[in-house]
């Protein structure tokens, strides 16, 4: 494969924009690549400048779980645009979307939109702190909330990827805010909350994580802190924007039956367009402006154009089946995987949570940030470009997951497992 129209452009890009992209862990650096240009996408493939195809197993980094392009999302954005694009002012597209959600997701009563995953992290936090009348918040080191102040600290996905602790220009006073611990450490929560419990709005977490790799909770790690939180009086916030309607239809709550006090969603909710949500029981959601106190404000929240994606795939993640087919793909592929590595030697820990996966190379089982760092991350970079090269798309850091499309079918299962074989024997 020749990348010469990329390259191209990404000097271009260079010159323009830091580091030649929009955010940084698409610029490949850690895997020791440039980053392809993308021409457009449909169903499970991705076409670069080039015109090199590519099975994309990023979708965005989850929101395309219907695959590129799919008919009914392209009509309702079509059809959406007849109407506008943006008002600034309330739509029944928003009561329709809301509604979808609501009867999704267990725990969630009440919904306010938001444009991103940050945006719904970043107000979730500021609910919490209104709501308990308290500042500190508790996360986990490898989880990563978007990038607000409060969150940027030991966190995951970009930030891990550089390798750094978190970010200049985060002020040590709000940092000193939050609280971050060991992911599946239920003993670390305990005591920090025995010490200092009086302090903790609350507790931020992915419920399965996706941004140091994915890592799945531990037994009673999520029943621990929602029965640590509810006896401290603080809040339990979810964030979902990756697992919710990924690992199951009413995301992790729904897959671990546990109910946190507040959730955010992102990237499916939009249909691949730009929207975030945060929610809870109504009468949490009641602190928030304009019936509380607590402000929040977009004028582009609900947007027209969003709303209509997010209605039209949520419409059809009700599909009966939808989640068992797609479990039964992703499976298929970690299987593949598994079988191909221990027939080559080759020491992974391969992973799923529905249809959302991941893979390390490393022979000691991963439970948290500390043991995903320790796994060979030069490996992950050589496998990465090997991978890329023979037309599969993966995600440019160890520190992400991959996530499978209902577009995605057998045959490209197995023409990506085809291609993990020649791959596996080189490495
Ligand atoms: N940090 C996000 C994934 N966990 C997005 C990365 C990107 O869009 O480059």
């Amino acid at each position: 494969m020749k990348y010469d129209i990329s390259n191209k452009l990404f000097n271009q890009a260079l010159s323009i924009i830091p580091g030649g992209v929009n955010s940084p862990v698409r610029a490949c650096k850690s895997v020791g690549a440039d980053p392809l240009f993308i021409h457009h996408a449909d169903g499970a493939y991705l076409c670069d400048a080039d015109d090199n195809r590519f099975i994309d197993y990023i979708g965005s980094w989850g929101p395309m779980i219907l695959g590129h392009r799919h008919p009914a999302v392209v009509k309702a954005i079509s059809d959406v645009l007849s109407r506008g694009t943006s008002f600034g002012a309330p739509t029944d597209l928003e009561i329709e979307l809301a509604e979808l959600i609501i009867e999704a997701v267990p725990s969630i009563e009440v919904v306010r939109m938001v444009n991103s995953g940050t945006e719904a992290a970043m107000s979730a936090v500021r609910l919490a702190r209104g709501v308990t009348g308290r500042d500190i918040i508790i996360k986990f080191d490898g989880c990563y909330h978007g990038h607000a102040d409060t969150l940027l600290v030991e966190a995951g996905s970009g930030v891990a990827t550089l390798g750094i602790p978190g970010s200049p220009g985060v002020p040590e006073a709000i940092a000193a805010l939050t609280l971050s611990l060991p992911y599946n450490d239920i003993d670390s929560v305990r005591k920090v909350i025995e010490q200092q419990g009086d302090k903790i709005a609350g507790v931020i977490v992915e419920p399965v994580a996706g941004n140091m790799g994915l890592v799945r909770p531990d037994d009673g790690f999520l029943k621990g802190l929602r029965e640590l939180t509810r006896q401290n009086g603080s809040l339990l916030i979810f964030d979902e924007v990756m697992t919710g309607f990924r690992v199951a239809h009413g995301g992790a709550q729904a897959l671990f039956s546990i109910s946190p006090d507040i959730t955010c969603l992102g990237k499916i909710i939009g249909g691949g367009l730009p929207v975030g949500v945060y929610g809870g029981s109504r009468e949490i959601m009641a602190h928030i402006a304009p019936q509380g106190p607590v402000y929040q404000a977009g004028t582009l929240s609900g947007n027209p154009i969003a709303m209509a994606a997010g209605i039209a795939t949520l419409k059809l993640l009700q599909t009966p089946g939808f989640y068992e087919a797609l479990d039964e793909t992703t499976e298929r592929l970690i299987k593949g995987f598994k079988m191909l590595a221990a027939k080559n030697n080759i020491e992974i820990v391969a992973d799923r949570a529905g249809s959302m996966a991941g893979l390390f190379f490393t022979g000691a089982s991963v439970n948290n940030f500390t043991d995903a760092k320790k796994c060979d991350l030069q490996r992950y970079a050589t496998y990465y470009k090997m991978m890329r090269q023979q037309g599969i798309y993966l995600a440019p850091s160890q520190f992400e997951a991959l996530f499978v499309s209902s577009a995605h079918t057998t045959e490209d299962i197995d023409a990506t497992l085809a291609a993990a074989e020649v791959v596996f024997g080189q490495l």
